[in-house]
Order: C-alpha cells, then sequence, then structure tokens
C-alpha cells in the first residue's frame, strides 16, 4: 500500500477501514487502528514562547518541526489557567468542575502538598482508556493530580511513574499551628520517593531519558507516553541542566524552554530509531499561560493579552502542534475553537475504543480537525471558562463574553482590584485577538445568546456559592500523610 492510499482511506475511519479491507497488511492494522501517543505537556507556558507561534526570542527547532510536519491548532484552550484543575481535564476530557478538581478543600487554586483531596479513582483517564485497549502506559513528569496514594498515577493506569507528585514550587516547610509539615520535594518512582530533595535542573534530561527507554522498550505494541514536564515551571527562576544554562536569550526562562526543545528532539530521534515514526501521533502543548514573577513577564503571550491564572486569552489559549506522518497533512492549521478536553475522546476513538458511555464526557473527537478535514468546524456551541469555581466568560464561535461579575476572582482568590464590580464585555475574537474593544452595545442579541449558555452552565456545571446538577466527586482521603523519604509504601493498590 502506498502512503498516498493511506493518507486517503485511514482518517476518515481508520478501524473500520482496516476491517472492512481484509487484504490490508499488518502495518496498516498496527497503524490505523493502535497508533502510539506521545503527549507532551510543559508547565506554564505562553501562547508565543516558542518559534512555531512567533517566539523571536527562543530557539525551538524541534518544536518547529512537530508544526511543519503536523498541524497547528491556533484556539486551543486549556480549561482552567492552572495547573490541577488543566491537568484533570486533558486527563479526564471533563470541565474541573465536573469532576471536583476545581479547586483544593481549603480554597487554593491548586492541590497543595499533603492534601486529602485527588482525582477520583473512579474517573476514567486517557491512560485507563488506553491500558483497556491493550497499551503500555507511563507517566514522566509533574503529576499534580493528588499526592496520597490513592491518587497517583499507577492508581490512574499509568504502569510507570517517575516524576513529582505536585509543583516543584512546593518545597520543604515546617508544620505550623495551621499547616501540616511538607517535606523535601519528593521525586517518586512508582509510589516510592526515591530522592528529597530532588534537584529541578535535572529534571527535564532525566523525565526525557525515560522517555526515550519507555520508547525503546515498547516500540512493539502500542503505547502511551504521557511526559508532563515541570518546566518552565511555577519558581521565579526556572530551572535548566548544565547543558543549557545561561545559553539562551531570555535568562533562566528561556534556557528551561530551549531544553523542552532538546527534549522533543531526543524523543522525535528515538521514534525514528526505533521505526515506529510513522504510527506515533505525538502532541505538544502547554497547560496553563505564563505567569508573572514578581510582576516581570517571563514567557510571551502576543499578540494576546492577559497572563496565566487568568480566564484572558493570555491564561488559557494554548500554543498547540501534533503530528503523525502520513495522518495529518503536513504545515497546517485551524483556528476552530478546540479545548484539552478533546484529547480523551480523540486519542481514545483513534485507539479504537468508545469513551465512557456511564457518565458525561464534556471534551469531543477533533480528528477531523487534526487531520485536516477542509469541511471541520469546531464542535463546541459554548465553551466555558472558569476561574477556580467561578464562570467568569464564555466563548461561543468568535465571540467571547466576559461575565458582569460583582467580585471576580483571581489568583490571589480573592479580590481582583483591578476590576470589581467587573462590567460585562464582548469582544471580538476574530477581530480584536487582542480583547481591547467592548461590543456588547452593539450586539445585544449575541449578549443574550451568550449569557444564556452561561446560564446553562451555571445549572449543570455550577458557579461560586453554587452547585451543579453534573458535577461528580472528587476523590477524598481522610488522612493524608506527607511524603518522606524512605517511607514504605503502606497502602495497598
Ligand atoms: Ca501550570
Amino acid at each position: 500500500m502506498t502512503d498516498m492510499l493511506k493518507l486517503h482511506i485511514l482518517p476518515a475511519s481508520a478501524a473500520l477501514a482496516c476491517a472492512a479491507l481484509v487484504v490490508f497488511t499488518h502495518q496498516c492494522a498496527v497503524a490505523a487502528e493502535r497508533p502510539n501517543v506521545v503527549f507532551v505537556l510543559v508547565d506554564n507556558l505562553g501562547y508565543s514562547d516558542i518559534g512555531c507561534f512567533g517566539s523571536t526570542k527562543h530557539r525551538t527547532p524541534n518544536i518547529d518541526r512537530l508544526a511543519d510536519e503536523g498541524v497547528r491548532l491556533t484556539s486551543f484552550y486549556s480549561v482552567a489557567p492552572v495547573c490541577t484543575p488543566s491537568r484533570a481535564s486533558f486527563l479526564t476530557g471533563c470541565y474541573p468542575r465536573r469532576v471536583g478538581m476545581h479547586v483544593d478543600y481549603n480554597g487554593t487554586q491548586v492541590l497543595m502538598a499533603v492534601s486529602s483531596r485527588g482525582l477520583n479513582p473512579d474517573e476514567h483517564t486517557i491512560a485507563e482508556l488506553l491500558k483497556d485497549r491493550g497499551y503500555a502506559t507511563a507517566c514522566f513528569g509533574k503529576w499534580h493530580l493528588g499526592d496520597q496514594p490513592p491518587f497517583l498515577p499507577r492508581r490512574h493506569g499509568f504502569d510507570e511513574f517517575f516524576g513529582l507528585p505536585y509543583s516543584e514550587d512546593m518545597g520543604e516547610r515546617e508544620a505550623t499551628e495551621y499547616r501540616v509539615a511538607v517535606p523535601p520535594l519528593p521525586l517518586i518512582e512508582g509510589e516510592t520517593v526515591i530522592e528529597a530533595p530532588t534537584d529541578p535542573s535535572q529534571l527535564t534530561r532525566r523525565f526525557t531519558e525515560r522517555a526515550v527507554d519507555f520508547i525503546a522498550k515498547n516500540k512493539g505494541r502500542p503505547f502511551f507516553l504521557y511526559l508532563p514536564h515541570t518546566m518552565p515551571g511555577s519558581t521565579r527562576e526556572s530551572f535548566a541542566s548544565e547543558r543549557f544554562k545561561g545559553k539562551s536569550a531570555n535568562g533562566t526562562y528561556g534556557d528551561a524552554v530551549e531544553e523542552l526543545d532538546w527534549s522533543m528532539g531526543e524523543i522525535l530521534k528515538a521514534l525514528e530509531h526505533n521505526g515506529i515514526d510513522d504510527r506515533t501521533l505525538v502532541i505538544w502543548t502547554s497547560d496553563n499561560g505564563p505567569s508573572l514573577r514578581k510582576n516581570v513577564a517571563h514567557g510571551s503571550v502576543a499578540p494576546l493579552q492577559g497572563w496565566g491564572y487568568s480566564t484572558d486569552e493570555g491564561g488559557m489559549r494554548m500554543p498547540f502542534v501534533a503530528r503523525w506522518p502520513g495522518q495529518i497533512p503536513p504545515g497546517t492549521e485551524s483556528d476552530e475553537l478546540t479545548t484539552a478536553m478533546d484529547l480523551l475522546p480523540t486519542v481514545v476513538k483513534l485507539a479504537g475504543g468508545d469513551v465512557p458511555a456511564d457518565r458525561v464526557i464534556d471534551g469531543h473527537d477533533i480528528w477531523s480537525l487534526l487531520s485536516g478535514k477542509a469541511i471541520a468546524k469546531s464542535p463546541y456551541e459554548a465553551f466555558h471558562f472558569y476561574f477556580l469555581g467561578q464562570l467568569q466568560a464564555v466563548r461561543s464561535g468568535k465571540w467571547k463574553l466576559y461575565l458582569p461579575l460583582e467580585e471576580k476572582w483571581d489568583r490571589r482568590r480573592w479580590r481582583n482590584d483591578q476590576c470589581d464590580p467587573c462590567e460585562l464585555r464582548l469582544v471580538d475574537l476574530d477581530a480584536d485577538i487582542g480583547e481591547e474593544h467592548n461590543l456588547a452595545a452593539a450586539n445585544p442579541e449575541v449578549v443574550k445568546r451568550l449569557t444564556a449558555y452561561a446560564e446553562q452552565a451555571r445549572g449543570e456545571l455550577g458557579d461560586i456559592g453554587k452547585s451543579g446538577t453534573g458535577q461528580r466527586p472528587a476523590g477524598h482521603y481522610p488522612d493524608p500523610r506527607p511524603l518522606w523519604l524512605n517511607q514504605v509504601k503502606s497502602v495497598p493498590e
């Protein structure tokens, strides 16, 4: 079979095509029904921090190569502007409020160390669904969906885990009257702490080495490799290993970004070296926009406005590239609205599986968009921007409506003193990607329509002070313990 023929047949319905054409080669069956998936998620990196999304500061030739050989999505959103809820959406295909991961018990925007909350073991992650399809699965990087035993990656479908249970800025802290002690930053293998404190400057290199080994070890079977890097990360200064330290034109942040690009290059080399390039889908994106660190901008979101930890475009619109040689046409792009919730339905479908039918999954299969179908449109009638538990904005088509709010919650939870009360604002993202002009007065019907979507979301998913009818509970572990070095695992799987 020629590559050209594969390109025409496979994207439409890979599994069906292979089933119908019994003369298909074994390679086709493997490639079409069960692609490997490499999902790289970086932390707190901005919309224009890589070359193929406009960066002129950072050298990112390997990530840019993904775009040259694949597709860029230019209106792809993370579903929250901070780590924990964003990651919950990527892995479950749901809004954070749907699965109870929008806030920690104490009201913080992400799960803190030694929290009794975590991703409910009853939820189905991508890893679990792919494992059911015979995939080898691994997570090398920052987890941040619960640090207690029932919530760690091994309990959520990953055969292997090597990484941090939470953010690299959650280092050792003594107990106080109000807070439990937090141990030195733990590096975990499986469910055992093997180093503490671990050196964050070595993490990108070490996660990459593990990824390359995993690819080689599993080249003969389908695999799902989740690589949630800790960089550029949450600390004021980012970290990079010696080879990259001090080498970029943008300080420690740039050094970290360029090491992340090196990492992507190593993985592409490993896929080629092991002969599985053409049956591997690679996805690369970020979990939320870059933060202002002591009011200094390290990353870039231009031409968007706003920063990480906000529902502005700069907080939640992410650079996204995907590559699958022979299946995704090279050098393509789509500006249709897509989100992190779409990863699960899309990937599970490509693996020949189905999304769980016993619950609501908010995301959609966007393979038609990734594979360049000319007529493919966004599957979203409306997309909702929550910060913690507060619904702050709604997008439908080109319109984004910022809802009128008496008190707008921001990263300090907390009053946003630039905007209280916040006025209703309607922006046309096609004409005004920088969100400068409020067109609400001239478009009352649009305001009415998007306001109705917001009301639907409030009923289904809830809002500040109001539960939604479609929410499911987070996981709860009544006796959380700090993850100390040399602690014996005490909770059976
Ligand atoms: Ca983050």
